[in-house]
């Protein structure tokens, strides 16, 4: 069933680099994840949510040195950034992990000696190519005109003694291991890729430097640093604790439930990320989740080629609830989607202004006109919203649960326009005319029935706008804390509100945009 409850619950996303402001198609990832990690905090389940910053390599190295600053610092500023950029688009990660932290670097290390001790890691002459955009080592006949295929800019060449891993030896487990777990990779055409990938045939990759030193020193060799992929990947279980006396979060949470990530990062995450953890005899994460770009213009965005939507500039402008029902509703999952200004203000003013809000408003100036602002006691409720409604919940999880977001906000709007046609066709303002006590009965089932459709559609609106549903509860008088409490498992039916409380302030949720706007 969508909604079976587990027990335990673990996500997390890549960790984006340190070299730069995040841009808006980082944040999208993290509001997908965000977006489930709520959801499963709703049903009960003890969630644990880790993201972090991707401190070493190359790229941060050359970034640090063009600022004339030591890489430490460089960092340091760029991580409390992310961090005020996560708290502004409302992510609640429960953890943040850098990979400068101690017990990361302690972790790597401890994991580059195991798989040296297992025969997994030798050492070997490399000469070929480096893309520091992608901190990806390169052959001759992947480069295109003589570019990086994945990011098209200019490669260095390497020539240098490093350690390679033997993934050569993990490609029969690798097709195994998808093959018995179909859904470990998620969408369907990706998974299709990797054992495309696999087919072909793996070769062995570099997992050291010696001329990048802004990494972990390598324990068994101290000329060598750590490549900045595999110290990275180590993130998702050094963070857990893997390997230290502290492992409770380890034991306790891994494997990852889902690790969302974008497609330029498959491979790392669905061949080698899992090939390093058998080397270690760690089982694999269950699903990797692979989202779309987020372009502009047509073009992906990229920091380093300044193509970018700025997170502080877009919450300016719409708001933060506003930008993730955007993306959330537009993109369906999997695919790379647009932004423009114009689709921007056509959802924001008729979805969110219009339909949602308006319900809001409407709703609670009658009943601060009608009944003094308290929301009626309990009763029966409409029997066709209450039937919608256990419609709406059962369809709208589905799509949720298997990454239908935007699905799954159409079939709470159509239930929210229902409550939108309700009030037309019940007609409240006729029956508020009379004191008759039938009047009255029919005035209370009607308030009742809205209250009861605002209060169970904003449940399932807020992990997709999560302080705007704050906000309504609010307006509603109902004091749960949204964050914590699983309401959709305990407060999730019609008629599970008992009604008879005093609403609160009135805000306008969406305020509509009425000029163009410059985004
Ligand atoms: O790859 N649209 O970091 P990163 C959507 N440090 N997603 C995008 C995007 C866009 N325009 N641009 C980037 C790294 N992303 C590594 C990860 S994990 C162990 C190490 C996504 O800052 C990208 O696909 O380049 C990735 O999932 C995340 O943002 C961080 O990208």
């Amino acid at each position: 069933m969508a909604e079976e409850k587990k027990d335990r619950f673990y996500i997390t996303t890549a960790i984006p680099y340190m070299n730069a402001k995040l841009h808006l198609g980082q944040v999208y990832e993290f509001i997908l994840a965000d977006v489930m990690a709520r959801y499963h905090r709703l049903l009960g389940e003890d969630t644990y949510f880790l993201t972090g910053s991707d401190e070493h390599g190359q790229k941060i190295f050359k970034s640090a040195a063009a600022k004339g600053v030591t890489q430490k610092e460089y960092v340091d500023d760029m991580v409390a950034d992310m961090k005020r950029i996560l708290k502004l688009y409302c992510i609640s990660n429960d953890a943040f992990i850098r990979t400068t932290d101690e017990a990361h670097e302690q972790t790597v290390r401890n994991i580059y000696s195991k798989m040296f001790e297992n025969g997994d890691v030798y050492k070997n002459a490399y000469e070929g190519w480096y893309c520091v955009p992608c901190e990806t080592f390169l052959m001759d006949g992947q480069l295109v005109d003589g570019k990086c295929p994945q990011c098209s800019r200019e490669v260095e060449l390497v020539k240098e003694d490093n350690y390679f891993f033997k993934l050569s030896n993990y490609e029969a487990r690798l097709l195994k291991y998808i093959e018995d777990n179909p859904d470990f990779i998620i969408p369907e055409t990706r998974r299709n890729e990797v054992i495309g990938l696999l087919k072909q045939g793996l070769k062995d990759f570099s997992i050291s430097r010696t001329t990048v030193k802004w990494g972990v020193q390598i324990p068994f060799d101290s000329s060598q640093y750590s490549y900045v992929w595999v110290d990275a990947l180590i993130n998702y279980i050094s963070a857990l604790g893997y390997g230290s006396k502290n492992d409770e979060l380890f034991v306790k949470y891994w494997p990852a439930d889902q690790q969302h990530i974008g497609k330029d990062i498959l491979k790392f995450h669905a061949v080698i990320w899992p090939a390093l953890l058998m080397s270690i005899g760690v089982t694999p994460p269950k699903q990797v989740i692979i989202h779309g770009w987020i372009m502009k213009g047509g073009e992906k965005l990229s920091k380093s080629k300044g193509i970018t939507l700025d997170p502080d500039e877009m919450a300016d402008e719409y708001g933060v609830d506003a930008i993730r029902y955007f993306f959330t509703r537009e993109i369906s999952f999997g695919n790379d989607g647009s932004f423009t200004a114009e689709a921007m203000q056509k959802r924001y003013n008729a979805e969110l202004s219009n339909d949602y809000g308006n319900l809001v408003s409407r709703t609670l100036a009658m009943i601060e006109k009608y009944r003094d602002g308290v929301i009626p006691p309990k009763t029966e409720g409409d029997a066709n919203l209450k039937k919608l409604w256990n419609e709406t919940r059962k369809s709208a999880l589905k799509s949720i649960h298997g990454f239908g977001y935007g699905d799954c906000l159409v079939t709470i709007w159509n239930f929210i326009n229902a409550a939108n046609k309700y009030i037309e066709d019940s007609r409240p303002w006729e029956a508020a005319k009379s004191a008759a006590p039938e009047d009255v009965k029919k005035l209370d089932n009607i308030l009742y029935s809205l209250a009861e459709c605002i209060r169970l559609s904003t449940i399932l609106v807020y992990p997709f706008m999560p302080s705007a549903a704050m906000k309504v509860f609010e307006q509603l008088g109902i004091k749960k804390d949204m964050d914590t409490e699983p309401l959709i498992a305990e407060y999730g039916n019609w008629g599970d509100f008992e009604g008879n409380t005093k609403t609160g302030k009135r805000e306008i949720l969406f305020p509509r945009i009425e000029n163009e706007k410059a985004l």
